[in-house]
This record gives C-alpha cells, structure tokens and sequence, in this order.
C-alpha cells in the first residue's frame, strides 16, 4: 500500500554567526534530500538569516507569522528547520503554527530509525533517540506513562515527569549495557583477524558518494545501493585477495554528513571506532557533487572527533564517468592525499585502485626466502595459506621457497632464512 507523502516546509536559517562555505542553496539541497528519506515531499521552501535567535520561538515573530500563512495556505502537515531547537522552542513554535515541528536531528534520528536493519543498529538508534528526548521531556509526562508504570513505581512524592525520566534513564543505561556486549564480541572478531595478520581496510566518505557499490564492485558483497542519504547504517567486512596475493578484509559502514547529530555520533561510536580503527581508510568522495570539496572537510571532521584523521588514507575521486571533463581530476590528484579516480559503478580504473591499496599495505608484508627443513611441512603450508609463494622447489635436503607473507608470519620462518643479512 502506498503512503502518502507528508507535505513539508522546509525552513533553512544561516545564523549570521555561521561562517564557512554552505550557502543557503547547498543547506536547502540537502535538507530536501533528508526529507525525502523520510517520504516527505517538500512544497514550499523559506531562508531566513538570523541575526540573533530568539529564545522563546528560536525565530523571529514576522517570521513564524509568515511560517503560518504559508502553511495554512498550501495545507502543510509537517514544518522542518534545519538548526537545533530546544524542547520549549519547538513546542512554541507548534503552538503558534499549529502544526508539527521537526528540527534537522530528529529528522536524521527518523531516517536512522527507519534504515536500521540489525539488533545493533536498532539499538544505536534507540539509544540516540531516547538521548535527544530526555532534556526535552517537560510537559509530555501523559504520553510518556504509557512506555512504563505501575504499582509500586512511583516513590513518595515524585511526579509523572519525574518517573518518565528515571525510566529512560534506566533503559539509556541498559541499552549502553547491552550495546557494549555485542560490541566486544565484534572486537573480539577484529583482534583475532588483526592478530591473523589480515588488513583492515575501511570504507569511508560521505553519505551517497558510493561506497558501498564500491563495496560491491571489489568484492561482489550485493550490498544495497541506492541514491539517497544513509542508504547503509549496517557494516559489512568482506574478504578481498589483492593481486599481490595479499588478503585483506574491506568493510563498509554508515556515510557521514556535514553536522552529524552528535547524539548519532555517540551512539555510533562503537561502529564509527571500529572503522578508525583499521590499518587504511579508503575516503570515497563523489567528485560529480557540485560541492564534494565541503563533503570531503565534513567527513574529515568527522574522522577528526574519532582521532582518525592521520591513518594511511587513499582518497577515491568517485563517479569520474558522470564528469563532462577529465580535466579536473589532474589537480585533484595532487591536492587530495593517495588520490585515485574511480568509476565505482562501470569499474574503471579499479586496477589502479587496487594497486594503491597493495601499495599502501605493502609495508605490512615482508618476504622472506627460506630452506626450510623437510620435516617442517607445516611451515610450508604456513606460507601457502597465509601468504604468497612467488617460487619453490623442493630439494633432498630442504624445501626452498621466496614467499611474501604478513610479518607475524614472516617472523616464524625467519630462523630458516638464507638471504644474506
Ligand atoms: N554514475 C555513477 N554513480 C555511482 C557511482 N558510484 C555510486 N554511484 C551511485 O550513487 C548512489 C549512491 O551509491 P551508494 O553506493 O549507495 O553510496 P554510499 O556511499 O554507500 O551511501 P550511504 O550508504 O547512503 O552512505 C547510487 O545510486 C549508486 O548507483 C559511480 O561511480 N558512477
Ligand atoms: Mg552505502
């Protein structure tokens, strides 16, 4: 059955203390491209600068008069503003327009809600949610007794209100409990690949710029693709052989965006540690967005707050087939670090990134060359399993072999090395 789209209007405020590069056109793009993630359908749009917000309305008097008009003249369900308001902003606000009113995080909660598919992004999400909506819960106690109560849980003299909050206190705290349970499991799982001595290459970059069709086109994982913000909230590793031979594990997680609500940055944070935690990121920026400059500055920000923003980067100039010109990709090389341009979708110049990613790694293999005792097999199948084998030849008294293998590795065969030191 088909929903029907809830007409929004969309308000965009610039405070006149915001500085930087996101004009009002760029703010206006992508708030539409969140309501449409949510099955909203934008039919009138406003800008307003501010000179100074007002603390009781957030805007301006004329302004929400003129929010009112034009909600009532092209019958609006939804009004969204793209700043944070406090929980008596928003409830003015709804009273004087009479309508709902959704400032941009709990816009971006609701597409988050939406999205999240596994146990563990439910949880991130919920736990995100109920954060936002604990300073804000005055006055809402009525709704909120239905979530809990009963007899005996009310102490001595406390309110409703008082009751509700305590609640979600208890279920944020069990909620963190149970997060950080599925999380070490996970950790664990890294360890013991990290230990393997098997690469951990993240894939990174804003929301839309292709990842995960990176993801797909590397290693056929048919991760879901689609052109919309926060497609992917889910991680997903998959294993990829480089044509070096050298195996690694490639894993896609959930795209940034410029002001990430920093509840969701809170909540993610286990996800979002774990890729900063892998030996190279791969920043994919789609280089057909008119603005990928501030979406590159975004999402370094972000990696920034997670201590990430010195690994070993490779930076993939994506989607070069929907460039009208080539041209601009030779500058680009040099201003962005390890950059290589991509076309995610048709494949071209995957070899080259391939060869990057070898070459980027390449200081995490050693080769060795080795005789190694005949009745040391299981060294032999050591190199063949863990690493690559470039030559063998089996002797009466030794098996020889140059193999290149990751250092853990390369340290236990060692002892049998006959390369002159
Ligand atoms: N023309 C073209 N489109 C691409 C390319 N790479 C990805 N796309 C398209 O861009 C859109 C977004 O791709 P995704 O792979 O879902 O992007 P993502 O980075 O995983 O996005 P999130 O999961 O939302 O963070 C899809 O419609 C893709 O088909 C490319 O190289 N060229
Ligand atoms: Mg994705």
């Amino acid at each position: 059955m088909s929903q029907s789209l809830e007409k929004v209007l969309l308000v965009v405020v610039q405070l006149k203390t915001d500085r930087g590069t996101w004009t009002f056109d760029d703010l206006m793009a992508e708030m539409e491209e969140l309501v449409n993630a949510c099955h909203g359908t934008v039919v009138e749009k406003m800008t307003c600068r501010l000179e100074q917000v007002s603390s009781g309305l957030y805007l301006g008097e004329g302004k929400v008069k003129e929010i009112k008009e034009l909600v009532q003249a092209n019958d609006i369900d939804t009004v969204i503003i793209n700043s944070d308001l406090k929980g008596s902003q928003q409830r003015n606000l709804e009273e004087e327009i009479g309508k709902k009113v959704i400032d941009r995080t709990q816009l971006i909660l609701d597409i988050f809600a939406r999205r999240a598919k596994s146990v563990e992004g439910k949880m991130q999400v919920e736990l995100a949610q109920l954060e936002y909506l604990l300073p804000r819960l005055v006055g809402h106690g009525v709704e909120m007794s239905r979530l809990g109560g009963g007899i005996g849980t009310m102490g001595p003299g406390e309110t409703k209100l008082e009751v509700d909050r305590r609640r979600i206190r208890e279920k944020v705290d069990r909620l963190r409990r149970e997060l950080k349970d599925v999380t070490s499991d996970r950790s664990l799982r890294r360890k013991k690949r990290q230990d393997d001595g098997i690469p951990l290459v993240s894939l990174v970059g804003y929301t839309n710029a292709g990842k995960s069709t990176l993801l797909n086109t590397l290693t056929q994982a048919g991760q879901v693709t689609h052109d919309g913000l926060f497609t992917t909230l889910d991680s997903l590793s998959r294993q990829l052989i480089l044509p070096n031979h050298q195996k690694i594990v490639l894993s896609d997680t959930v795209g940034f965006l410029h002001e990430l609500p920093h509840h969701l940055i809170e909540s993610f944070k286990a996800t979002l540690e774990e890729t900063a935690s892998a030996d190279l990121l791969i920043h994919v920026v789609d280089v057909s967005h008119p603005k990928f400059r501030n979406l590159h500055a975004s999402v370094m920000a972000v990696l920034k707050e997670l201590d990430a923003h010195e690994k070993p980067m490779i930076t993939v100039l994506n989607k070069i087939d929907r460039l009208e010109s080539k041209a601009v990709l030779r500058e680009l090389k040099l201003t962005f670090t390890n950059a290589v341009a991509v076309s995610a979708l048709s494949g071209e110049n995957i070899p080259g990134l391939l060869a990057e990613i070898a070459q980027q790694l390449s200081s995490l293999l050693e080769t060795v060359e080795v005789a190694l005792p005949l009745d040391r097999m299981d060294l032999v199948n050591l190199a063949h399993k863990e690493g690559h084998v470039n030559v063998i030849t089996y002797d009466s008294d030794a098996v020889r072999l140059s193999a290149s293998l990751p250092k853990k590795f390369a340290g236990l065969l060692q002892k049998f090395s006959i390369r002159k030191r």
